[in-house]
């Protein structure tokens, strides 16, 4: 027990020194086309303060401030038994449920049928695994929840270890030839390097006649903002934001971090531990992380 103490007390000194040099825990989701969960972000830009995203944020009752951090450990490719139709967006995870708002005014991506694609997947720790495209099938409703039935089977595109140049992975692919108006690009990344599956929906459109290809903003105005109050539960959310996990600088007094810099720097362990310390800390601070470490 004394020496439990005596290393909870080390690591928590160790953590207070090593805390500025801390890089965000993070791990990846697409920016172009842009995800749900990076455009309602705080790094989203005018994307955020679009009628969607407010409306998701609000739905959520936290920010998307840990754009990069959606991710379900332990899934090995059973996407479809473990993730529930209608929450697709969010993994199934609670602290993403704005994602899955079924509406048709999300930010898009405007794209061309059967035009080449090079998705860029912002990441600032690297995880080596195999990155699978879906697009829902012609006759998509955006208006209804996304379900699995949505997507086609097989993904348009498959690709393993891509190489991470300026912080962000890029998939090259060809797009479906068959796509009209409203869809969904679903990317699902499995680690192979952690246990993490990450899931992403970018929403596109793909114009009737149009062959241009832009990253702006398709729908969704944004035009009118009005300020929403901030739901205040960020970072000290006792449901555990994965907000709170994403940053040290967003964590206060979270002594839990030191798992953190512990894991990602050990000499033998890789970086599942990194992403399983954030976990940790995402789940609920200091008591969680200690016993986690006992066991
Ligand atoms: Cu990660």
């Amino acid at each position: 027990m004394t020496a439990h103490r005596t290393a909870a007390v080390a690591a928590v000194a160790m953590a207070v020194t090593l805390l500025p040099a801390i890089p965000a825990l993070a791990h990846g989701a697409p920016t172009d086309p842009v995800s749900r969960v990076v455009a309602c972000s705080p790094e989203g830009g005018s994307h955020t303060r679009t009628v969607a995203c407010r409306a998701a944020i609000a739905a959520n009752g936290a920010p998307f401030t840990a754009w990069d951090n959606l991710r379900v450990a332990d899934v090995n490719g059973r996407d479809r038994q473990l993730i529930p139709d209608g929450r697709l967006c969010s993994g199934g995870l609670p602290a993403y449920r704005g994602l899955d708002l079924a509406r048709s005014d999300w930010p898009s991506t405007r794209l061309a049928p059967g035009a080449a694609l090079t998705m860029t997947y912002g990441s600032t720790i690297p995880h080596t695994g195999t990155f699978k495209l879906f697009l829902t099938k012609q006759g998509y409703d955006p208006t209804k929840p996304l379900t699995w039935s949505d997507l086609p089977t097989q993904p348009f595109a498959q690709v393993t270890d891509p190489p991470l140049t300026n912080g962000a992975y890029r998939i090259g692919a060809r797009l479906p030839a068959d796509r009209s108006g409203h869809h969904v690009l679903y990317t699902i990344w499995q680690n192979s390097s952690t246990t993490d599956t990450y899931y992403s929906c970018s929403d596109v459109v793909f114009p009737a006649s149009g062959t241009s290809r832009g990253s702006g903003t398709a729908k969704g105005g944004g035009a009118s903002y009005t300020p929403v109050p901030s739901p205040s539960s960020s970072g000290a959310s006792p449901s555990g934001s994965p907000a709170a996990g994403d940053s040290a600088t967003t964590v206060p007094g979270t002594p839990a971090a030191a798992t953190a810099p512990r894991a990602e720097g050990g000499p033998s362990v890789p970086l599942l531990a990194g992403c399983a310390a954030a976990v940790v800390v995402g789940a609920g601070g200091v008591a969680l992380a200690v016993r986690r470490r006992r066991g």
